[in-house]
């Protein structure tokens, strides 16, 4: 097992890396910013190293500097959390060039999933099902675009291979606006991506936002550990997840797990990865694949008892999966919900000091957060101040225990969503579940508070 890991991260991913490690008996390296001195997870670190001024571009994101800090401190792995440099392949190379070990999938894994185009090709090929589209990227020529679209039929959707997240996309109704939106779309992609790569798809309507967590070591053991729901969304920000998700029979989450597992197996994924998929009357349909822990890991740690950021540490140190797809058993249900330091209704950012803070607890209630009393949430990262996890024996449960958990929650000096997540834990459709991506934005759009 490894001695010593940099974390090449900053709030509370940091700080659940950095559990992780103790529990592991490794050593910590935390790298800052310069806003970031006071963080709690530095702090808490063994040994932490300034990698620069407050900008992500010039700390965060700084591939140099974060190799530097591994260097003089001596560290053998570096895990990159989430966002910043997590899925960026040149990262994963020089990490790995540079004699540490990169706590994720290979670089050229990576590359592969990051081209939206060669994701989908080499799913296809190892067997998930996807939306049906393009064969692979459009070409130049109108009359074979228009064929295409009349074959998928109207309305359709143009993605750019180098987007994903939301980024680079435009749907297509009508035959008359195509090549205006291909074009558009590529000469975007261009500028935004740097590739003008773009690729078509049949535009699902009303589809849910399911994904698939794997699991799969150097020794092509992988597994599945459920799925989660992360309908409830706005503006491609996720707000509420949850595992598992409402409504997929057993026997069907088996099913497309499996898929995912031995897609797996025939690429040699290493690492924690996640297969995000639009699923609509029933059927699953592959868009991307995540290829690092995910914001919302903790709610498939609840209804597994798998730790997650573990095992993503024992598999890049080369260790065999602990256990089997059938050692995977999954109890009760688990909601999260992100409370971001923002304006509930406006959701404009809302840095600042916190200056009164309690945090909830008591039965079926984990929070992971990075924030304290007095803390100061800085301007310049995303917005993320605390997720608030619930579980129970049923989603009813984790329902209440959520409804308790956000009542005793106190946060003052900024604002924060915590009253959008409590109208959402007493709203008719949510409490159904099996809402569509579309749900919260359309209730915000019907709502007087977001006036
Ligand atoms: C789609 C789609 C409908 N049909 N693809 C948006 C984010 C990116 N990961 C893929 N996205 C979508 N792709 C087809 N063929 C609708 C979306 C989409 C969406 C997907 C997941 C979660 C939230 C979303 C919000 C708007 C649109």
């Amino acid at each position: 097992m490894f001695e010593k890991i940099l974390i090449a991260n900053r709030g509370e991913i940091a700080l659940r890396v950095q559990r992780a490690c103790r529990e592991l008996g490794i050593r910590t390296v935390a790298v800052h910013s310069e806003a970031d001195e006071d963080a709690k997870y530095v702090r808490l670190a063994d040994e932490s190293v300034c990698i620069g001024p407050a900008s992500s571009t010039d700390s965060y994101l700084n591939i140099p500097a974060i190799i530097s800090a591994a260097e003089v401190t001596d560290a053998e792995a570096i895990h990159p959390g989430y966002g910043f440099l997590s899925e960026n392949a040149d990262f994963a190379e020089q990490v790995e060039k540079s004699g540490f070990v990169f706590i994720g999938p290979r670089a050229d894994t990576i590359r592969l999933m990051g081209d939206k185009v060669t994701a989908k090709q080499t799913m296809i090929k190892a067997g998930v099902p996807v939306v049906p589209g393009s064969e692979g990227a459009l070409s130049e020529d109108s009359e074979e675009i228009v064929k295409i679209a009349r074959k998928i039929g109207y309305p359709v959707i143009i993605k750019a291979a180098g987007g994903g997240g939301g980024r680079g996309m435009r749907v297509v109704h009508t035959e008359a606006a195509l090549i205006n939106a291909v074009t558009m779309t590529r000469s975007e992609a261009q500028s935004a991506f740097g590739n003008p790569m773009v690729y078509m798809e049949k535009f699902l309507e009303h589809p849910r936002h399911v994904e698939i967590q794997v699991l799969a070591d150097e020794h092509r053991n992988a597994v599945y550990l459920g799925d989660r729901d992360c309908s409830l969304q706005r503006r491609h920000q996720k707000v509420i997840e949850e595992a598992p998700a409402p409504f997929i029979a057993p026997k069907d989450r088996a099913r497309i797990g499996e898929r995912c597992a031995e897609a797996c197996r025939k690429i040699g994924y290493r690492g924690a990865g996640t297969f995000e998929f639009l699923y609509e009357k029933g059927e699953f349909y592959f868009i991307e694949m995540n290829t690092r822990v995910q914001v919302e890991h903790p709610v498939t740690e609840l209804i597994t008892g798998i730790d997650i950021v573990k095992n993503q540490i024992m598999i890049a140190a080369g260790e065999k999966l602990s256990f089997r797809q059938r050692n995977v058993t999954f109890h009760g249900h688990a909601i999260e919900c992100r409370i971001n330091a923002e304006h509930p209704y406006k959701f404009t950012p809302s840095p600042g000091r916190i200056t009164t803070l309690h945090m909830p607890g008591g039965p079926g209630i984990r929070v992971d957060s990075h924030v304290y009393q007095n803390y100061f949430v800085p301007p310049h990262y995303d917005s993320l101040i605390a997720k608030v996890i619930s579980y129970g024996d049923t989603r009813e449960q984790a329902l209440a225990r959520m409804r308790v958990a956000l009542s005793e929650m106190v946060v003052e000096g900024i604002q924060t969503n915590i009253a959008l997540h409590q109208d959402l834990m007493v709203d008719s459709g949510f409490a159904e579940g099996g809402i569509s991506i579309h749900y919260l934005e359309k209730k915000l759009a019907a709502s007087s508070k977001t006036d």
